[in-house]
């Protein structure tokens, strides 16, 4: 019993508030970063659920396997198909700036550290309803944060469907946001007033001071020697998020920042020539050989409703003596990076529909060649279908496809996420 007292009353290291000896954590520090987060976090938020749209998982079982998302799926919608961008915008802003806010998130996380061992650790009903919407949040966040960044590396080690386990960590991340922001708002601009960014950016080190000591928790209550001031703090974080910045946003921005976005999965994976962009699987790593794309391959284009039309069987002369169409787009997958605009040659996906006897399908079952990996079939919208720039593209630039880039014939869709512009196609499915 007087064991159990003594315990409460002076718990073990760090339980014991002065453990914690930063003289820079405070309320203020703490607060710029939430700052940075709750201007971001949203941002993060929307350009996700979009994301998850765009990859219609509504469509069938094939896309993602838990389709419509019951109640959370409330809000899916179809994907336009214009402007071409599209995609490419909301991923390059998704996953740059998800990587630029890791160095925040760290800095945000270690400023209020001592918060994780307060004791005791549950005071009362409400404290507990607060400390659980923080597990939500930090748990949610550190969650959101790990399964994305392990898919744009594409080191898949995570059980079950990213596209799942990622949309269903972002709603349980973004309900401990909004409780976390409701709580801490008023304390928030409380300390963000208490002193000038500007202030503290000309605040050296010699003359750097602890908050005071009634500006909360996180003060501590036995201050070591500053080593670092506020300003040296917000500049490392700074320089971070810029550095990040700088060798990721090339990826999906282009031009010369291309060379140097190091943080591409990809790298810089191209095939040199008129296909010199971005090649995310190879022929070879797909298993595709040449004696099934050659002069063996056909391209199978039918009808899934009850009108009893044959399949259509094509040869690439056939499809190539059909009337093609020029279509300048990007490929932008949902792992950040895409490249700028090509010209791709092809027939229009709904001239192929009318020729299976469909020409307004529902959506179409696209299928390729290729038997092992993750992204062998896809199934596209009616908008998608029917937009004119939609190709099975035969060339690219100028020249047929190379192995790689999809030969004989790959589906190339404006706007929307690389993973539907399947390659090595074998079949289309047109659904009425
Ligand atoms: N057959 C097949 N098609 C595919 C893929 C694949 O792995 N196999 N990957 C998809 C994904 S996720 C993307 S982003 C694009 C990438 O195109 P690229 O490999 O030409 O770069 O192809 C899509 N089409
Ligand atoms: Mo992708």
């Amino acid at each position: 019993m007087k064991l159990l007292k003594s315990l409460l009353s002076q718990p073990p290291g760090p339980f014991r508030r002065s453990f914690w000896r930063s003289p820079v954590r405070g309320p203020w520090l703490t607060s710029v970063f939430g700052l940075v987060l709750l201007a971001s976090v949203p941002v993060m938020f929307g350009t996700g659920l979009l994301s998850y749209a765009a990859y219609n998982p509504d469509l069938s079982p094939i896309n993602d396997k838990t389709g419509g998302k019951g109640l959370l799926g409330f809000y899916l919608f179809s994907w336009p198909t214009h402007p071409v961008w599209l995609y490419r915008l909301n991923q390059g802003v998704h996953v740059t700036l998800g990587l630029v806010l890791v160095p925040v998130l760290l800095f945000k996380l270690w400023s209020v550290l001592p918060r994780l061992f307060e004791w005791p650790p549950l005071r009362s009903p409400a404290h507990a309803l607060e400390r659980l919407s923080l597990f939500l949040l930090v748990g949610g966040g550190v969650f959101e944060f790990a399964t994305g960044i392990l898919n744009i590396q594409t080191w898949y080690k995570f059980p079950g469907s990213f596209y799942q386990l990622h949309f269903y960590g972002a709603w349980v991340f973004i309900a401990g946001f909004v409780v976390h922001v409701a709580l801490k708002l008023p304390a928030m601009i409380r300390a963000l007033r208490s002193r000038s960014v500007v202030g503290e950016l000309r605040t050296s080190l010699a003359q750097t001071r602890p908050e005071p000591p009634e500006a909360g928790y996180l003060v501590s209550t036995a201050p070591a020697e500053p080593t670092i001031s506020r300003r040296g703090v917000l500049t490392f974080a700074g320089a971070g998020s810029a550095l990040i910045a700088l060798l990721a946003a090339g990826q999906s921005l282009g031009g010369p920042l291309r060379r140097i976005a190091l943080l591409a999965p990809h790298g810089q994976d191209t095939a040199g020539g008129p296909g010199n962009f971005q090649i995310k699987q190879t022929a070879a790593s797909a298993g595709i050989t040449a004696a099934e794309t050659g002069e063996a391959w056909r391209l199978t284009v039918s009808s899934d409703g009850q009108r009893g039309q044959a399949p259509v069987i094509l040869r690439r002369a056939d499809l190539l003596r059909m009337t093609q169409h020029t279509a300048s787009l990007p490929i932008a997958c949902v792992e950040g990076w895409s490249t700028d605009n090509q010209a791709w040659t092809g027939i229009r996906l709904r001239d192929l529909a009318r020729l299976a006897g469909v020409p307004r399908p529902s959506s179409a079952l696209v299928q390729s060649l290729q038997r092992r990996g993750a992204f062998t079939q896809v199934v596209l919208s009616a908008a998608q279908v029917m937009d004119p720039d939609t190709l099975l593209a035969l060339r690219v630039n100028g020249t047929d496809l190379s192995p790689d880039h999809g030969y004989p014939a790959r589906v190339i869709v404006p706007a929307s996420p690389g993973v539907h512009n399947t390659k090595w196609v074998a079949s289309v499915t047109f659904r009425s």
